[in-house]
């Protein structure tokens, strides 16, 4: 083994513990792991790494930084209840809001260790892919960043986005909630043409695919509009447009049997952004309405 390598400790070896745990030695970084079932530690010891019999034990002998990938920041917290973590670089990986990032950033401070907060945007086949275009987010301490960033850059890219723990979490959210209305759009496109004669879904699905790659420009004339503060920079395809357009895919929908539901609170939105009078703006008009808390359940 390549002792050259910074060590790792990695405590979790779900999916993504695993993959993660797979692309270091691969690399030939020493690697020691835990997990609470601890059969699923068998692989990755049978590819060279060390099983720890407890995560404090794990703890106790990191030399390098210590990574976790649990199921969410309760089991962040199980695990660690007990572990000396006093001079320790710990590296979270697991999904959890901005505020338990924070939250956790504090705990780990005051029992003496150093905190980077992370955002895994990838699934386990792309760890360790640098093609796939997988990355992971972190924040907080960027120190601890720098020093552990060539170690970090083997499991897939790295983007470290600012010195607030809660930040890495933020961001990883924003982005998976940003993917989660694109698969609303993409089963509500599907529930129309699905089940139609002479509708070929495979192509579909390229025209689908290649259509969301190129309205995903979008996002940056939002953001223009949103740090100018001027709604209607730049916007060839207004509110009061898209809002009258919004009919003919009800009317469709209605024709093919299929229930509106995934569009209409979106919808509602931009006809009561254009009742206030301002059919004139793009999509940030919205953005304003949800921050003052309209669609709030
Ligand atoms: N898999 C994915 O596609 C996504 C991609 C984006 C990032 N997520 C997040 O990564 C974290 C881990 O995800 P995972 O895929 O490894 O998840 P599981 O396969 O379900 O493994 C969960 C591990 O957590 C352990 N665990 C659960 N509860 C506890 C606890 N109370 N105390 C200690 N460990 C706990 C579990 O242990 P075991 O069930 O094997 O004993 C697994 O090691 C996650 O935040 C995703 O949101 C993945």
């Amino acid at each position: 083994m390549n002792t050259s390598k910074t060590p790792i400790t990695l405590l979790g070896l779900g999916d993504m513990g695993a993959a993660l745990g797979r692309s270091w030695l691969a690399a030939g970084h020493p690697l020691t792991v835990w997990n609470r079932t601890p059969e699923k530690a068998g692989p990755l010891v049978a590819a060279g790494a060390r099983a720890a019999g407890s995560a404090a034990e794990a703890v106790a002998a990191a030399t390098g930084p210590v990574i976790l990938c649990l199921l969410d920041d309760d089991s962040v917290g199980a695990t660690l209840d007990g572990a000396d973590l006093a001079g320790k670089d710990l590296i979270n990986l697991t999904t959890g809001t901005p505020e338990q990032g924070r939250r956790r950033a504090r705990w780990a401070e005051e029992r003496g260790a150093r905190f980077l907060d992370g955002g895994i945007m990838a699934v386990p086949p792309m760890i360790g892919v640098p093609e796939s275009g997988g990355y992971i987010l972190y924040s907080g301490d960027q120190a601890l960043f720098e020093r552990h960033r060539e170690a970090l850059e083997v499991p897939a890219g790295v983007n470290y986005v600012g010195s607030d723990a809660g930040h890495a979490a933020l961001y990883d959210v924003a982005l998976l909630s940003a993917m989660t209305a694109m698969f609303a759009g993409t089963t509500h496109a599907f529930a129309l043409v699905d089940g139609e004669k002479e509708v070929d879904l495979s192509r579909f699905a390229t025209l689908l695919a290649g259509w969301l790659g190129a309205m995903s420009g979008a996002a940056h004339g939002m953001a223009a509009q949103l740090e100018s503060g001027d709604y209607t920079l730049g916007v060839h395809s207004n509110l009061a447009m898209m809002s009258a357009g919004n009919a003919t895919f009800l009317d469709t929908s209605r024709e093919q049997g299929v229930g509106p539901g995934l569009l209409t609170p979106f919808m509602d939105l931009m006809a009561r952004r254009v009742a206030q009078g301002h059919g004139d703006e793009g999509l940030a008009g919205i953005v304003g309405l949800l921050r003052e808390g309209a669609g709030r359940a």
